[in-house]
């Protein structure tokens, strides 16, 4: 297999693409990538400031890279989840990750906001913890871009994480996801700030290679509690697909993106007002993160709850 730009030997293949690139190339493609990506969904732009969600996995960072790589301003979030070894070791990748390229690095405790660490949030809520944990990360997020003056936030979703997203919307016919299942989610109200996906255009595999090729020392295990969950099944079953027919998570997310997601919009407004308790945007009168918080502080045992 020989490089398609230059001729060389080939160090990746890559079959839905039909093509193969040496490690420079695939540098280059890589980074083509994102800034078709960009530029399509009008992501952000030069001047703007881009706080980049980091969990200290491939994607996050390799997309932090690209960015810094290609001029943006940037600043990383890291959320810290109180998930025991797995939180303390990939925070150390991305505070490393950031001192070693001069950039700041923002950290924000869930344990502090919601009143216990993930694994506690589980106990309290006895529901599966990533429910919880999504609707924290999607709260902290947008707290931390407008406390610190960022009107985007991009995190390192790929194209086989949105198109196991997509699949399991369209099992159970999820049409509010299925509305909402986009790379760029607009800010709709002066307190939400714009949500991006640069990477959605490229594969784990990809990314994976992009950070091995760019010697990034990011963290390999992934979350415990995301072990048995359904988004992985949905993953294994894509990838089976996909090795059966090379381009189909590709032609399932990019179908829909440019045929189908339209018919999906939301055709009457909701009206957003602020929460009561915390003043972030909610359609309710208490956003579903206060009341999360609100269970899992109630929920505390009586003798480590302050004397009223
Ligand atoms: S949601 Fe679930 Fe992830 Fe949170 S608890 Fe871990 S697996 S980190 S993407
Ligand atoms: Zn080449
Ligand atoms: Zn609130």
């Amino acid at each position: 297999m020989k490089c398609r730009r230059c001729g060389d030997r080939a160090a990746l293949e890559l079959r839905r693409h039909n093509t193969a690139f040496c490690a420079t190339h695939f540098v280059e493609f890589f980074r083509r990538q994102v800034a078709e990506a960009v530029r399509r969904h009008r992501m952000f732009g030069p001047d703007e400031k881009i706080l980049v969600a980091v969990s200290g996995g491939k994607d996050s960072l390799a997309l932090w890279d690209v960015l810094i790589e290609a001029g943006y301003r940037t600043a990383g979030l890291y959320l810290d989840l109180g998930i025991d070894e797995y939180s303390r070791e990939s925070r150390q990748r991305c505070e490393t990750f950031a001192a070693t390229r001069g950039q700041e690095l923002l950290v924000e405790r869930v344990a502090e906001a919601v009143g216990a660490p993930i694994p506690d949030v589980q106990r309290a809520t006895r529901r599966p913890p990533c429910s919880a944990c999504g609707l924290s990360k999607r709260y902290l997020m947008n707290r931390a871009a407008l406390a610190h003056g960022f009107e985007v936030v991009a995190t390192g979703h790929n194209l086989d994480d949105e198109a196991a997203t997509l699949f399991g919307s369209v099992l159970h016919w999820q049409t509010e996801a299925l509305a909402r299942q986009s790379p760029v989610l607009a800010a709709t109200h002066p307190k939400l700030v714009r949500r991006v996906k640069p990477l959605y255009r490229l594969s784990e595999l990809e990314t994976a290679a992009y950070a091995f090729l760019r010697r990034i020392d990011y963290i390999v295990e992934e979350c415990p509690f995301a072990r048995g969950a359904t988004s992985i099944a949905h993953k294994e079953a894509l990838s089976r697909l996909e090795e059966a027919s090379p381009g189909a998570k590709h032609n399932f997310l990019f179908g829909f993106l440019d045929r189908a997601r339209a018919a999906f919009e939301r055709t009457e407004a909701v009206t957003l007002q602020e929460c009561a308790t915390c003043g972030q945007v909610t359609t309710g009168e208490i956003c579903a993160f206060c009341k999360l918080a609100a269970r899992v502080r109630g929920a505390e045992p009586a003798s480590t709850r302050p004397d009223p």
